[in-house]
């Protein structure tokens, strides 16, 4: 069994290239949930939402987010009516966020919801939500604090992050199966999302960082970054707000003590020896992937660098 730390691209990427080869049974994707908020009254979940649509078949793959082919009509008939209309919630979309809301209104907790979401959907993958407790990501910018919705897709990501904030996550737990995953797996993945506010969440609610510490199990990240640029996303402005660096070192260190391994880009083979002083070794390899064969070729590597190849 192989459990992946995931945000709503990179590492979902990397999934699409490990079901080539392993069972999705035996898959599980710890997502982070600290992106969640509330639009016009449901419960909006962005990074649960892709990988439920990517598993599924539906993701609108150019974008990465959203249904392929999805129509807009109550969005614009909402913003006829005075409604903002900034967060682009298409039609089918929205039954996904109005059956998780009903859901959740009758009494199921996120991971019951997202259960249930994924075996209508037939996804045989297990998908995680981080935790049923509410944790909401608010950044910090010379603009002001923003939810993170708002910095990023509202105000674009274009503000100069000063920080990042973690409503609720101290009080969080990890959601039932989460810790589980991470002891019973075979290998585990830090996938190549953003590692402030993607994986930071997952990796801040109480006892999950420990765990994957603790657990006597082969650790690989994939780095986020190439040269001084993040793959997609807004990760660079959001690790220079933290005051870290935008390289795969910077990444590195985030992950000290956690991770056994670090892949980076070719490019970046020069940084090898300092990310080595960090107690991490360092695969070098193409870590970007435009295309179906370069995610298979990640995945297989690292699925070999994990030794769980069947
Ligand atoms: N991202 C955008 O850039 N613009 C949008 O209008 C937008 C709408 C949206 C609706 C539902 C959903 O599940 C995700 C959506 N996303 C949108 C993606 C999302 O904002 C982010 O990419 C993630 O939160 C970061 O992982």
């Amino acid at each position: 069994m192989i459990t992946v730390l995931s945000g709503g691209t990179g590492s979902l990427k990397l999934v699409q290239g490990l079901l080539n080869l392993i069972k999705p049974e035996e898959t599980t994707i710890v997502v982070n949930t600290a992106d969640d908020f509330e639009w016009l009254g449901l419960y909006v979940s962005p990074d649960l939402d892709t990988s439920i649509y990517l598993l599924a078949g539906l993701l609108d793959e150019n974008k990465f987010w959203g249904i392929k082919g999805d129509t807009f009509h109550f969005l614009n008939m909402i913003k006829r009516y005075g409604y903002e209309d900034w967060f682009s919630v298409g039609d089918r979309d929205l039954a996904t966020h109005f059956h998780r809301t009903m859901l959740i209104k009758k009494g199921y907790t996120l991971t019951e919801a997202t259960a249930s979401l994924c075996h209508t959907l037939n996804i045989k993958v297990k998908i995680l939500p981080m935790s049923n407790e509410k944790v909401s990501t608010f950044v910090k910018t010379e603009k002001g604090t923003f939810p993170f919705q708002e910095f990023w897709v509202k105000r674009k990501g274009k503000d100069k992050v000063l920080g990042v904030k973690f409503e609720g996550i101290k009080e969080a737990k990890p959601a039932p199966g989460v810790i589980e995953s991470i002891n019973k797996a075979d290998g585990v993945i830090i996938g190549p999302s953003n590692p402030v506010t993607s994986i930071g969440p997952i990796l801040g609610v109480p006892s999950i960082r420990e765990t994957l510490e603790d657990v006597n199990v082969k650790k690989i990240c994939i780095s986020p970054i190439v040269s001084s640029e993040p793959i997609s996303g807004p990760a660079g402005n959001l690790l220079r707000g933290i005051g870290v660096e935008v390289s795969s070192f910077g990444v590195a260190s985030i992950y000290q003590g956690l991770i056994d391994e670090i892949f980076i880009d070719n490019c970046d083979e020069a940084l090898t020896e300092s990310i080595k002083t960090l107690g991490i070794k360092v695969f070098c390899t193409n870590i970007i992937m435009r295309n179906e064969e370069d995610k298979m070729n990640l995945a297989k590597l690292v699925i070999k660098r994990l030794g769980a190849e069947k």
